[in-house]
This record gives C-alpha cells, sequence and structure tokens, in this order.
C-alpha cells in the first residue's frame, strides 16, 4: 500500500473536520456537498473488501428516494447482497477518520479483516441521474485507482441493476451476462415465455402507466421498452425531461402521502405504478370511478405473488417451502389475510432489505417486501434446480407448463436486490395470466387505516427496540404508554423506532376502520403517541415537533 499516495490524494478529497457519518441500512446519505471524501473513501475500501472476498465488489452512488440535492453510496458484496455488517463498521470509521488518520485508519482495517494486499481487485461502480452523481463517482474511481485496483464505470445504472452486475461477475456469467444488454435480454425473454398463453389479449392489460420519479428508472425503461413491447406497452411519466427528482412523485412520495403523484394523467380504473429515484421500489395504484385514489403498496405485492407461486407449486405437485417476510410497517391485514387465508407462513424482521435478504434465504422460496415496494423472490440454488430438472423430466402437460412458468419465474426476478422493473415484469405477467384487474388484485384484503410519522429529536438513539423494532426498550414508560393506547382500539397497533437513514423518529399507527377511522388514528399518533415520544426525548413538545 503506498500510504503516501494515498495522503497526497486524499488532500484532493478532503474531509470537512468534525464531520461524522454512519453506514446506516441504506450506506451513506447526506447533502451530496458532505460526500466527496466519503466516495474516495469508499472507493479504497471496495479494493480492500474485493481483495478480501478475492471478488468483485459494486459502488453505488445514488441516494434513491431521498430529495436531489443529497446523495449517497453504498457497497454491493459479492453475491449481490448489502455490505456485510463488520464491513459496514469498517466503512464508518474510514469515512469518519480525520484527514491525518485515515492512512492508519485504513491499515487498520486491511490487518483486522487479513486483508491480502498482494491480490488483484476489481471494483464495478454505477450512478444515478443526481446531477451531483458523475463528479461523486469520479471520486470513488481516484480511491479506487490510488489502491491499483481495475474497475469498471457502468455509469447510469439503477441499483439493482449494479447489483445484478456483481452477481454475474462473481458466478462466471452463469447468472447472466454482466451487461446491460444481458440484464433486458434475460429479463424480456423471462417475460415474454411466461405470457405467451396468456388468457386474456385486451389491450387493457397491455398497457402501463409509469410515474417514473424523474430519475434513472425513466432512461432504463425507455432502453428496455423495445424487448418487451409485444407483450407490455408502457407509458412514461416523470421522466427527468422536465421535473426535479422525486419531488411530489415516485414510490416514496405516493406511499407516504397516499396520494397520486404530480405529473401523470390518471384515468378512472387505469393502472398505474411508481418507482422510486433509483428503481429498486414500485407499488401501483388507480383511481376508482369516484375518483378516489387506491394504493397497491409492497405487503399486496407480495400477496399476489406469493399466491401465485403457491397455486404453481400446487398444479406441479411438489412441496416446496414458502415463507413471506415483512417488516414491522406491514399493514395487519396482509399479515393476517397471508397467515389466515393464504396459510402461508409469515416473519416479521428489522426495518432494511439486509435483514428481509436473510431472513428470507431460509427459505425453498423466499417472498419478501417491505410496505414501501422494495422487495423481490428469491429461490434457494436446490428449489432452482429441482425446478428446471423438473421442466425437463415431467411428462404430465399441465404440470410441465407449470413447471416451465415457475423456471420463468426464476429468472424474471432479480435474485440480487428488490428491482422495480423486474417486479413490475413479473406483476404484470400475473395480472395477464390471472386476468385479474387492478380493481380486483386490489380487493384481495382492505388495508387497516394507518399513519406513518416522523419526529425530529435531538437524538434519535435514545429510542432502542426489540422483537424486530416493534416494542420500545427505552425509553422507560413508553411500551406502556403505547400498550394503553392501542387497548382502546380494536386491530391496533403502533410503534416507535428510530430511523436509520435519517435523523428522525418514525411513529407508526394502525387501527380498524369501524372505529372512526381518523378520529382513532389521529388520537394515537398526533393527541398521545407524538407528544409523548418528543416530551421524553427531547423533553420539549411543540418546538421540534416536525
Ligand atoms: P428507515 O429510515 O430506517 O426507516 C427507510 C425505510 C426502509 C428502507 C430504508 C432504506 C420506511 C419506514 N423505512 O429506513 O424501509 O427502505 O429507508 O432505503 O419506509
Ligand atoms: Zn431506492
Amino acid at each position: 500500500m503506498d500510504l503516501d499516495a494515498i495522503t497526497e490524494y486524499s488532500a484532493l478529497h478532503p474531509k470537512p473536520s468534525g464531520l461524522i457519518l454512519q453506514y446506516g441500512t441504506a450506506g451513506f446519505r447526506t447533502k451530496a456537498e458532505h460526500l466527496d471524501h466519503v466516495m474516495f473513501r469508499m472507493g479504497l475500501l471496495a479494493v480492500l473488501r474485493s481483495k478480501q472476498t478475492k471478488s468483485t465488489i459494486g459502488v453505488m452512488v445514488t441516494a434513491s428516494h431521498n430529495p436531489e440535492e443529497d446523495n449517497g453510496v453504498k457497497l454491493v458484496d459479492p453475491l449481490g447482497e448489502m455490505l456485510a455488517p463488520s464491513w459496514e463498521e469498517h466503512a464508518t470509521c474510514l469515512a469518519n477518520a480525520e484527514e491525518q488518520d485515515m492512512p492508519r485508519v485504513l491499515m487498520d482495517i486491511s490487518v483486522k479483516a487479513a486483508v491480502n494486499l498482494q491480490q488483484d481487485a476489481f471494483i464495478v461502480i454505477g450512478r444515478d441521474t443526481r446531477p451531483t452523481s458523475e463528479k461523486l463517482s469520479q471520486s470513488v474511481i481516484d480511491g479506487v485507482t490510488v489502491l491499483e485496483g481495475q474497475f469498471h464505470d457502468y455509469g447510469l445504472v439503477t441499483t439493482p441493476q449494479l447489483h445484478y452486475m456483481v452477481y454475474c461477475r462473481n458466478t462466471s456469467g452463469q447468472y447472466g451476462e454482466a451487461t446491460l444488454e444481458g440484464y433486458y435480454q434475460k429479463l424480456s425473454k423471462a417475460f415474454m415465455e411466461l405470457t405467451k398463453k396468456t388468457l386474456c389479449s385486451e389491450d387493457e392489460y397491455r398497457s402501463l402507466k409509469v410515474d417514473c420519479a424523474n430519475g434513472i428508472g425513466a432512461l432504463k425503461l425507455k432502453e428496455m421498452e423495445h424487448y418487451v413491447s409485444q407483450g407490455l406497452s408502457v407509458q412514461l411519466f416523470n421522466d427527468g425531461t422536465k421535473g426535479k427528482l422525486n419531488h411530489l412523485c415516485g414510490a416514496d412520495f405516493v406511499k407516504s402521502h397516499q396520494k397520486p403523484p404530480q405529473g401523470m394523467e390518471m384515468k378512472s380504473n387505469e393502472r398505474c405504478c411508481s418507482f422510486d429515484g433509483d428503481a429498486d421500489r414500485i407499488v401501483y395504484h388507480y383511481l376508482d370511478v369516484d375518483g378516489h385514489f387506491h394504493l397497491i403498496d409492497g405487503d399486496k405485492i407480495a400477496t399476489l405473488i406469493s399466491s401465485f407461486l403457491k397455486e404453481l407449486l400446487l398444479e406441479i405437485g411438489e412441496s416446496l417451502n414458502i415463507g413471506v417476510v415483512q417488516t414491522a410497517y406491514a399493514n395487519g391485514s396482509s399479515t393476517r389475510y397471508l397467515e389466515e387465508v393464504m396459510k402461508v407462513p409469515v416473519y416479521c424482521t428489522k426495518t432494511g432489505v439486509k435483514h428481509l435478504h436473510h431472513k428470507a434465504q431460509e427459505f425453498d422460496i423466499g417472498v419478501y417486501f417491505e410496505a414501501n415496494g422494495h422487495g423481490t423472490v428469491l429461490f434457494s440454488k436446490a428449489a432452482e434446480t429441482k425446478i428446471r430438472q423438473l421442466t425437463k423430466e415431467l411428462e404430465d402437460e399441465r404440470r410441465k407448463a407449470a413447471a416451465k412458468m415457475l423456471e420463468n419465474v426464476i429468472d424474471l426476478f432479480n435474485q440480487a436486490a428488490g428491482d422495480a422493473i423486474s417486479d413490475m415484469l413479473v406483476i404484470e405477467a400475473i395480472l395477464m395470466l390471472k386476468d385479474l384487474s387492478i380493481q380486483q388484485w386490489d380487493a384481495l384484503y382492505m388495508d387497516l387505516p394507518n399513519r406513518q410519522l416522523k419526529v425530529k429529536v435531538a437524538d434519535r438513539q435514545v429510542i432502542s427496540t426489540t422483537d424486530a423494532e416493534r416494542q420500545v426498550v427505552t425509553p422507560p414508560g413508553l411500551q406502556e404508554a403505547i400498550n394503553d393506547l392501542v387497548k382502546k382500539y380494536k386491530l391496533s397497533r403502533a410503534f416507535v423506532r428510530p430511523s436509520g437513514t435519517e435523523d428522525v423518529v418514525r411513529v407508526y399507527a394502525e387501527a380498524d376502520s369501524q372505529v372512526s377511522w381518523d378520529g382513532s388514528i389521529e388520537k394515537i399518533c398526533g393527541e398521545s403517541l407524538i407528544p409523548w415520544v418528543v416530551g421524553v426525548v427531547v423533553g420539549e413538545k411543540r418546538k421540534l415537533f416536525q
């Protein structure tokens, strides 16, 4: 390691003195102007991680659904997963080291993690469409080159496309070809195969309006459009030509405001969906004939997909196990529907896709979705092999056809990360195959009315939780207060947790609509819970209320 060169180059990417950042559930994320040194250092760290794992490592420059002024970076581990927890700590140490200490901290990490510095390193880099992303990804490249790592810059890609590239490269192309062309070919082939015998030929099913959040999803859908045009016609809105990234549009806006995105013409009963800024989340929505807005979130997506998978397995006659993984934000109605009507086991993990992804790996088929629309389906190697074998061995035509469908579903899902484009194609295929309208899908169950709010506090870590973040441990008394409140309302549930990505505490509550819903939820959140949280945490009720 050439420490002099590192020191010299690092001076070109100086750390603002005293700035402390944390590698959270989504990597580093903050105002773009504070991130140059972090990018350079993540380039360095990616090289060490690549040497240690003897694999290609990914670096994605994005701040997903955050405002355009923000940016962020995350590292992608060898099989396309999020960075291992011990390396998240290394990332935090390296990013926060003061300028003069940085080379020493880098050395310490390489010793602690037993990195063989002689090993080659290969890094792939991607970025979203933010105005600051190009320059910041150049800083990542500076970090990679000063440690003599090799790299390939994919330029503008969605976050899940970068995860796909990493996975392909580390499986010697077995998962697919590590190019955008390879990604489009793989997905479109599976989609066209899957939908070739659809029940309906109506145009209604073939056309979909997509709100692209003025982000990278628009560019990539445009590139992909002609590959699937025979099966699906997408009409793009908020494609970045006019509006601001994630502003009043995109999956996060639609989900958190429960409102249609601006900039999209929606006629009644038309099927619409929204991506987030880096296209790893998707939610569906429509306006009914009375002009009421209906949101179909990640929970309902998971329900549609798992019921389809269960039917296919029944048809094939195989008893592979399916598990659905959710977080505490999953609507109580979805959990009840999955467990009681569909008889599918449901598990709850902490917020953040790495937790869901990890849990989903325990099943033959692990379906995981956050309510905000981030998710995918994972197939174990054994299940995949079995299914591929059945497509060849089965003689019964119906069973064979079902096995082939399942094989195409495996190829259509991104096995490395939640992916809006891939999820959209799976959902569209299922709706076509089942001849389901968006209203019929929506009618599977009724969401419990819910509210999610954020409270700005001085120190969000004052709140600690357990039981997949559903129970508060500290400050004392808060959990008891929540218990007392929810007792009063039918099917009600509420929890409070510190955000992993923002300096806020999040409060969630849901309750049965029978009990004059605005009254009950507002009471839980507005009158009692939030003032309680703010009161306890900062001792000031009104001032810090957001
Ligand atoms: P935090 O800020 O920890 O709540 C948010 C989302 C997560 C996940 C991460 C990463 C909610 C309530 N939380 O986490 O689901 O997507 O960002 O982007 O939506
Ligand atoms: Zn995202």
